[in-house]
């Protein structure tokens, strides 16, 4: 069987700026937790970011989400990603053709590519997807994370869809760091797997969202990163679940090492 690399080992052999950081990050604070902070006002987000931000090694965001946005928001967002050492995620799932794609990192309200380390695209329309958004991001030292698996019930991202979102991550590393997923999908030690779904006891939601726990995430199926979302932020106490969460995922990682 193959060694299982530290986060510290895994980041020096990133040539990427982003998964270069990001390990090192995971390393340093001892974290595998992104919280989804899927909130609906600016006020919301920064505060549970504020408290929770030294548990986590990044933050992910669906800025759409957010009711009263505005620019100040994204700089308050950076300030409290540089003080507690984390990055920023935009859950942005851009699915279009290449040159919309580029336009809608780059423009409109949000200008994504001007303040998220990372985000993420469907690989349904092909090559196109990657070439487009790397347009914009690729001089920034931005990354990109393909969904290759997704965590609801009767998802279409199965068998050859994900083999070829495997491979077209493959022949993208300037870009694409990595891969959403439900598992570990390719040994590459400098792609990394993020997982959404997770919670402590697994189940569903009403919507078809299914739920695994951080052991099963990261010490069975291999992955390396738990995004939680509901799991922290519904949570009575946040700091608690946040403090829950980076101790079940760090544990189940540390249980893997020689
Ligand atoms: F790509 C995916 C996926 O397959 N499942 C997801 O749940 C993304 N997500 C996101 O992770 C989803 O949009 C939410 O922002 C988050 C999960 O939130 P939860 O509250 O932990 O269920």
């Amino acid at each position: 069987p193959k060694k299982v690399l530290t986060y510290g080992e895994r980041s020096e052999l990133c040539t990427h700026p982003v998964t270069k950081e990001l390990f090192k990050i995971m390393h340093e604070k001892e974290t595998n937790l992104v919280v989804s902070a899927d909130l609906k006002t600016t006020k919301e987000v920064l505060q549970v970011l504020k408290k929770i931000g030294p548990h986590i090694c990044m933050a992910k965001t669906h800025i759409d989400i957010i009711e009263d946005y505005n620019p100040e928001f994204v700089t308050q967002l950076c300030e409290i990603a540089k003080k507690h050492n984390f990055l920023l995620f935009e859950d942005r799932k851009f699915a279009d053709i290449g040159n919309t794609v580029k336009l809608q990192y780059s423009s409109g309200l949000y200008r994504i590519s001007d303040w998220a380390h990372v985000i993420n695209a469907h690989s349904v329309p092909g090559e196109g997807v990657v070439k487009g958004l790397k347009e914009v991001g690729l001089v920034k030292d931005r990354a990109c994370l393909l969904i290759a698996e997704m965590s609801s019930l009767g998802n279409l991202a199965t068998g050859d869809y994900t083999v070829a979102t495997i491979k077209m991550a493959e022949e993208n590393k300037d870009f694409v760091v990595g891969f959403i997923s439900q598992k570990k999908l390719c040994d590459d030690p400098t792609l990394v797997h993020m997982t959404p779904g997770v919670k402590l006891e697994c189940g569903k939601d009403s919507l078809g969202q299914q739920y695994l726990t951080p052991d099963e995430v990261i010490g069975r199926r291999g992955s390396d990163i738990i995004i939680v979302g509901r799991g922290i932020v519904q949570a009575h106490d946040i700091v608690k679940a946040a403090k829950a969460y980076q101790q079940a995922g760090y544990l189940a990682y540390q249980q893997l090492l020689p």
